[in-house]
Order: C-alpha cells, then sequence, then structure tokens
C-alpha cells in the first residue's frame, strides 16, 4: 500500500509570459497542473510514497503529464491512456498580486479524464492506501466522475482515511446542478478542507460555525482564511488555529494543494494538529511565491525547524 492516492485529471497550463488580460496575452509558457497531482507531486518531493490516479489522451500532452508527474516520484502506472479523447489543457493570466483575479480558459470538456469512472478505471488501486484524496473539481467534470466520487466517498468499514479539499472551481460548474452538490462527498469525508470564501461562493454559507454546522460529520474540518490563517475543528469539540506566515504572493493558484499536501504530510508523520495546520501553511508560502501551480516544497527538516518555532513567531 502507498501513504497516499490522489485521484483527479491533470492539465498541461499555459502560462503567461506577461501580466495583463487573456485577450493581450501574445505567449504562454508550458506548465502542468491539475489539484490532484499538485498535490501528489508535493506529498512525493516530500518524501512520501503517492500513486496518481487519472485518465489522460493517447496524445503527447498525455505523453508530458505522464514524464512530468513521474519525474516527481509519482507512480503513474495507474494512469489510463484514451485514445479517443484527448488531455484536457488550461490557460491563465497571472492575477494580480492582492487577490485572486485572474482569468481562467479551460479546455478540458469532454477530456480523457471527464470519462473516469468505476468501469474505466481499476478502482481496487484506490482502495489500497492510508490516505485517498479527492477534489471537488472531479464531481464537475462529468455525471460518471460525479458517480465515482460518490461511490468512493460514502461510508465504509475498512475504507482508507479519505480527504477532500472542495476545490470550488465555478467555471466548471456553469449551466449544471451546481457545487451544492459538494456537499455529499464533503460530508463523506474523514477530512474535509475549504475556503471560508469557496464555502460562501458554493454554498451561500457564512463563516466557519456554518461550515461546521453543515459539515458536523468529518472528523476534521480545516477552514482557509488565506492570509488570515486557518482553523481545525475536530469531531471532539476541539479547534486550533494558525496564522500563516506573511510572504510576498506571486500567484494564488496551487496554494491550497500545497496545503493540503502540507497537512497531509504531517498527518501521516502522526504529527499534532497544530504542527499539520503549520506544514500546511509551510508548503503553501512555497507555493504562493512561484508563478507556476506547483513549487518544490521546503526540506524536511527546514519545515521541522520553522514548524516548531514559538507561538510568537507564528503570531
Ligand atoms: O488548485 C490548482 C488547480 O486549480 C490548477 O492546477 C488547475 O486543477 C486545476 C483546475 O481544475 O483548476
Amino acid at each position: 500500500a502507498v501513504d497516499v492516492v490522489a485521484l483527479g485529471e491533470s492539465m498541461v497550463t499555459f502560462l503567461p509570459t506577461r501580466p495583463g488580460r487573456l485577450a493581450d496575452v501574445p505567449a504562454f509558457e508550458r506548465g502542468i497542473g491539475g489539484a490532484e497531482s499538485n498535490l501528489a507531486c508535493a506529498l512525493a518531493a516530500a518524501g512520501h510514497t503517492v500513486r496518481w490516479v487519472s485518465r489522460v489522451g493517447a496524445d503527447g500532452f498525455g505523453d508530458h503529464l505522464l514524464e512530468a508527474i513521474g519525474a516527481y516520484g509519482v507512480d503513474v502506472s495507474a494512469v489510463r491512456r484514451d485514445p479517443a479523447r484527448p488531455t484536457g489543457v488550461y490557460f491563465r493570466t497571472a492575477g494580480d498580486r492582492s487577490g485572486d483575479a485572474h482569468e481562467v480558459a479551460y479546455y478540458r470538456a469532454g477530456s480523457a479524464a471527464s470519462a473516469m469512472s468505476a468501469d474505466t478505471l481499476d478502482t481496487d488501486v484506490l482502495r489500497d492506501c492510508r490516505i485517498l484524496h479527492l477534489t471537488g473539481i472531479t464531481p464537475a467534470l462529468s455525471a460518471d466522475c460525479r458517480d465515482l466520487v460518490r461511490e468512493l466517498t460514502a461510508r465504509r468499514p475498512g475504507r482508507p482515511l479519505v480527504s477532500f479539499d472542495v476545490n470550488h472551481r465555478p467555471e466548471l460548474w456553469a449551466g449544471t446542478e451546481g457545487p451544492r452538490a459538494l456537499l455529499e462527498p464533503a460530508r463523506g469525508a474523514d477530512l474535509v478542507f475549504v475556503g471560508e470564501d469557496e464555502a460562501r461562493a458554493a454554498w451561500g454559507l457564512d463563516g466557519a460555525r456554518a461550515i461546521r454546522e453543515a459539515l458536523p460529520e468529518p472528523e476534521t474540518l480545516v477552514v482557509k482564511r488565506g492570509a488570515d490563517g486557518a482553523t481545525a475543528y475536530g469531531r471532539d469539540g476541539s479547534e486550533v488555529t494558525v496564522g500563516a506566515p506573511a510572504v510576498d504572493v506571486l500567484a494564488h493558484v496551487g496554494a491550497g494543494d500545497a496545503f493540503a499536501a502540507g497537512f497531509l504530510s504531517a498527518t501521516l508523520r502522526g504529527l499534532p494538529v497544530r504542527e499539520r495546520l503549520r506544514h500546511g501553511h509551510l508548503m503553501a508560502a512555497a507555493a504562493l511565491t512561484v508563478p507556476g501551480d506547483l513549487a518544490a516544497p521546503p526540506a524536511r527538516d527546514h519545515a521541522d525547524r520553522l514548524a516548531a518555532l514559538d507561538e510568537e513567531a507564528w503570531g
């Protein structure tokens, strides 16, 4: 069994070579993206055994994703190739440094990954792990993907710890039943990550209390408030808040995946919840300070030293 299995669509990403509106950017640089493979790469780089499960096209972009994600040390052997459907791609702008006002253009409708289902994937490999990580992007891809996530988040004895990052992407829900569909898989998970802003946008829930009331089932609920820090609520009534270190933000995309990777890494190492939140913030800080979706995580001994600093240093 591996430490973590992450299931989800990855895309070749096209990052702007200069700031500005999508309409005005003349050239883009190739990168890789995909919330779940971002997390898988960060965890593998931090020394964990990780498998990414997905589908890609039998095309050059699919080759590139397998090579690039594999190069991080992620096991990609369970990724299926689809000769009939393409690998998804997406373009984005740089956004501004204060907020996350970037434009996104997805070309992923009908992609190989949107055809993920219990029939098109080897579902045994999804359960052979300590933690199964899913996000709210997958249910937005297709009805098959929605069913798959529903099945994987259904509570059954002997399942791995199920981690679910709500990852609300409004662009993906246009013209569908909408992101309320994300409440069900969140309720089925053991560990949930959600931004206060996305809970408001997706579910109309205002503030951490309302979110906890709507999601009483998960053993741990992590509510993120960007630069203002994050709080982990335990089902036992515990509540731990850790402020985020101040960093010079270059791009917000990928920071949530890195946060979840840091939290999961510390969870796998059996560290207390305060340490889990700190490792989440440290990995997020690394992602916030690079232009792409993915950053090399801080070295483990360095992260441990930072996470061990006293309350005053963390604020
Ligand atoms: O969290 C970062 C992801 O949003 C990005 O890498 C691309 O997976 C992606 C998506 O669906 O937006």
